[in-house]
């Protein structure tokens, strides 16, 4: 028989899976639609065309690289980047390629927990861009961070892009930031990549795609239960719903379950109810504006030193300093 092999994080999964779905109401972790399926669908996320994030966040580093990387090689002559989940890597290379042609002495350092993700990034970059010192390091952000030693009067740049932090709820994304601040220096500074209030409709559109990606991508995590803790979950019977709510900026995302039904999930021995139209709180997604952002920073020690942003001003990334 095969020997199944438990590891930490199926066991904090179950965990997660096992707290919000006995809790009321439901909820489950964003955090876990990231599987090698649930990467693949926000590959095809990023490049729908309602989903704008994605190039509007290319645009603006694309169009300001001169300025952003000036910032960045301000008084030092050797800078890390250290970017926070790898990713693919295009709009990073943006700004790798404008550091390189500086010639300034600079390594790039993508920090992601998949070891997955970091290979391929390292895979292509090494075929694009061969010169470039290259060092991944595979681990929970804040911990990774920690352990990066600097050299002389280098700086740390890190960059939080792709409006990550709108999946923090208020105080995560407090605690998170000011964590940050506590591991910088002076000099150092963080490149934060942040979704703009903007029209309702084009905010809700983005999330909730005809061709029904999104619902894909949304109903990934019940796969993954199925698959990684034996559950039962019947996905055509849950439909993917999304609000967003003008005033708090914050876009939600739900599963909602369309009849009473009963499902197993055997390796945590549970067995969840569900009402008619009962929902599972699975995402938020939150669109800012300057004066929140230029508050956040300050409740986290950290001030706005720059803004950038694109033609229609539906994002924006902010230089954060000390
Ligand atoms: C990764 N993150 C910033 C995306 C977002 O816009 O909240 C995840 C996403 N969820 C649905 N579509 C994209």
């Amino acid at each position: 028989m095969e020997q199944q092999t438990i590891t930490k994080l199926d066991i904090k999964f179950g965990k997660d899976v096992y707290n919000g779905l006995t809790d009321f109401p439901k909820h489950l972790s964003s955090k876990y639609f990231y599987d090698h399926n649930g990467d693949k669908i926000f590959q095809q996320i990023m490049s729908m065309p309602e989903y704008y994030l994605t190039n509007c966040e290319y645009n603006i580093l694309d169009r300001n690289k001169a300025p952003i990387t000036e910032l960045f090689t301000k008084n030092t002559n050797r800078i890390n980047l250290l970017e926070l989940g790898a990713g693919d890597g295009i709009k990073t290379k943006i700004l790798l390629e404008q550091l390189s042609g500086t010639g300034i002495d600079f390594k790039y350092i993508p920090i992601d927990i998949s070891q997955n993700a970091l290979d391929q990034l390292e895979t292509s970059l090494s075929m694009e861009y061969p010169t470039i010192n290259v060092e991944t390091k595979q681990g929970t952000y804040i911990e990774t961070l920690k352990t990066i030693r600097k050299e002389g009067n280098s700086k740390n740049i890190i960059l939080f892009l792709g409006s990550n932090i709108g999946n923090l709820l208020h105080d995560q994304a407090l605690q998170f930031l000011s964590e940050l601040e506590n591991s910088m220096d002076v000099d150092d500074m963080i490149l934060l990549g942040c979704d703009q209030k903007k029209n309702p409709q084009t905010i809700l559109d983005a999330y909730n795609d005809p061709t029904g990606i999104t619902e894909a991508f949304n109903k990934n995590i019940l796969k993954r239960i199925n698959s990684e803790l034996q559950g039962n979950f019947d996905l055509d019977k849950f439909l993917h719903w999304e609000t967003y709510n003008p005033q708090t900026g914050t876009a939600k995302s739900y599963l909602v379950s369309k009849e009473a039904q009963e499902v197993h999930i055997k390796s945590i021995d549970l067995v969840v109810d569900f009402e008619a139209w009962e929902t599972i709180h699975t995402e938020i997604s939150q669109k800012y504006d300057d004066s929140e952002i230029t508050n956040l920073a300050r409740e986290a020690g950290l001030k706005v030193l720059k803004a950038f942003t694109d033609s229609k001003k539906y994002f924006k990334n902010y230089i954060l300093v000390k």
